[in-house]
């Protein structure tokens, strides 16, 4: 009750009056192909570095009638990283910040969307070329409601990098079984965990598909702009096939990116903006993170509304038709497309109590009084920001009942 109450009485939604949220079901009965850009920001969408597109796919992706691509999405991810973006996206429940979800919560029956879509008959793969005990995935698939997961020995390992195969060779092997569930007609629901942009981002070269300037070799944003191109590159692959098969307009695409790349010491902000003529900054720019859904004969936009990763479930939920509480599911985010107003918290990255608002980025010191405020829009600081404190308040109470709430979940 002390939920419904913050959020206005709709979960996941806005608190504006009842009735049936905008494009509910819009995409219902489509299967859903999730998949998470490793260390992707954001601002790498739509660049271009000697005339050349770094994101070309993404970039024909966000033009398409069906795209709904959202610029001001920011990472939530605590101390499980990568894992903890697959907990956000699938859960729409904040991480504690204190320790890996994976690691805290998997002997839970998470109410997932993968869970969730279990009983409108959907089934669920994840595809990840990295050994599934990484970050204790074994353990986390089953609590989220995945069917099955397909790890290291499912994929040929093309040497691409630490982690073991390329995005391409995982998509080879995904698409083969979703094709097979496709010719079934077994509705599925399928998440990608891309590892071909992981740090340090060395692409080998015969997997590279764009140059780099002279001022950029051997740096990390060099490498980093390869990296990126290279995933947008295997994406595009992925793309092809579905529409090649038939299969692409049944389907609704979600991506986006799990958290920051470049690392601040390495790669400074100057850098940054010299290099590549755009606004940055080590926050507000870098843990931006893309976010974008394409519903096949949908008319989408390009919106800057703020949002977290924990408003991706009910964005995708709203799409699906899904009721969340009819399905006994809280979540602590937003679906987006029907939402105008927002505030999404911060942790482990910032100290507790930071929010994103439409408005702002918020960083508490000792208290909300001797925080700081910078303008999501300029990254310049905000002297008078007095006007948050509810803000603060509100942000501060979501998170401590999204972390009663989890405790609360059944053993499964
Ligand atoms: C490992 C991969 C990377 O399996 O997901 O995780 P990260 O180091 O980015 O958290």
């Amino acid at each position: 009750e002390a939920l419904a109450e913050l959020v206005g009485g709709h979960f996941g939604g806005e608190a504006t009056e009842a009735g049936t949220p905008k494009l509910f079901g819009a995409a219902k009965g489509k299967n859903v192909i999730v998949i998470q850009l490793e260390s992707f920001q954001d601002m790498m969408v739509g660049l271009t570095v000697n005339g050349q597109e770094v994101t070309p796919v993404l970039n024909d992706l966000i033009s398409d009638d069906g795209s709904f691509y959202f610029t001001n999405v920011f990472q939530q991810i605590g101390q499980g990283n990568t894992s903890d973006a697959e907990w956000n996206v699938n859960t729409g429940i904040y991480p504690t910040g204190t320790e890996a979800m994976s690691k805290g919560y998997s002997d839970r029956a998470v109410p997932a969307l993968p869970r969730l879509l279990a009983s409108e008959g959907y089934v669920s793969n994840t595809f990840h070329v990295n050994d599934v005990t990484f970050w204790d995935r074994n353990q986390m698939y089953p609590a989220l409601g995945f069917t099955k997961y397909y790890d290291k020995p499912d994929f040929k390992n093309d040497q691409f990098n630490a982690l073991g195969a390329s995005d391409e060779e995982m998509y080879r092997v995904g698409f083969d079984v979703l094709k097979q569930h496709y010719e079934e007609g077994q509705p599925f629901y399928a998440q990608f965990i891309t590892t071909s942009s992981h740090h340090p981002f060395w692409v080998p070269e015969k997997f590279k598909h764009i140059e780099i300037p002279a001022s950029l070799e051997k740096k990390q944003l060099g490498y980093y702009i390869e990296a990126t191109n290279y995933t947008d590159y295997a994406l595009g692959l992925l793309i092809e096939n579905l529409k090649q098969s038939g299969m692409w307009d049944d389907t609704m695409l979600v991506i986006y990116g799990d958290h920051f790349g470049l690392q601040a010491k390495e790669t400074p902000v100057e850098f940054v903006e010299e290099e590549l003529g755009i606004q940055y900054d080590d926050r507000i720019g870098r843990f931006n993170v893309p976010f974008l859904v394409h519903v096949p004969g949908v008319q989408g936009e390009t919106s800057a509304q703020v949002g977290g990763q924990v408003d991706i479930m009910p964005t995708i939920a709203n799409l699906l038709g899904l009721d969340l509480k009819e399905k006994g599911a809280t979540v602590f985010g937003k679906d987006l497309i029907n939402t105008t107003r927002n505030v999404i918290g911060m942790r482990y990255y910032l100290p507790t109590g930071s929010f994103f608002n439409d408005d702002i980025l918020f960083v508490p010191g000792e208290g909300f009084d001797d925080g700081k405020a910078y303008d999501i829009e300029t990254m310049e600081p905000v002297a008078d920001f007095s006007q948050y404190r509810q803000d603060y308040d509100y942000i501060l109470s979501l998170m401590k009942l999204s972390d009663e709430y989890v405790k609360l979940l059944p053993k499964r």
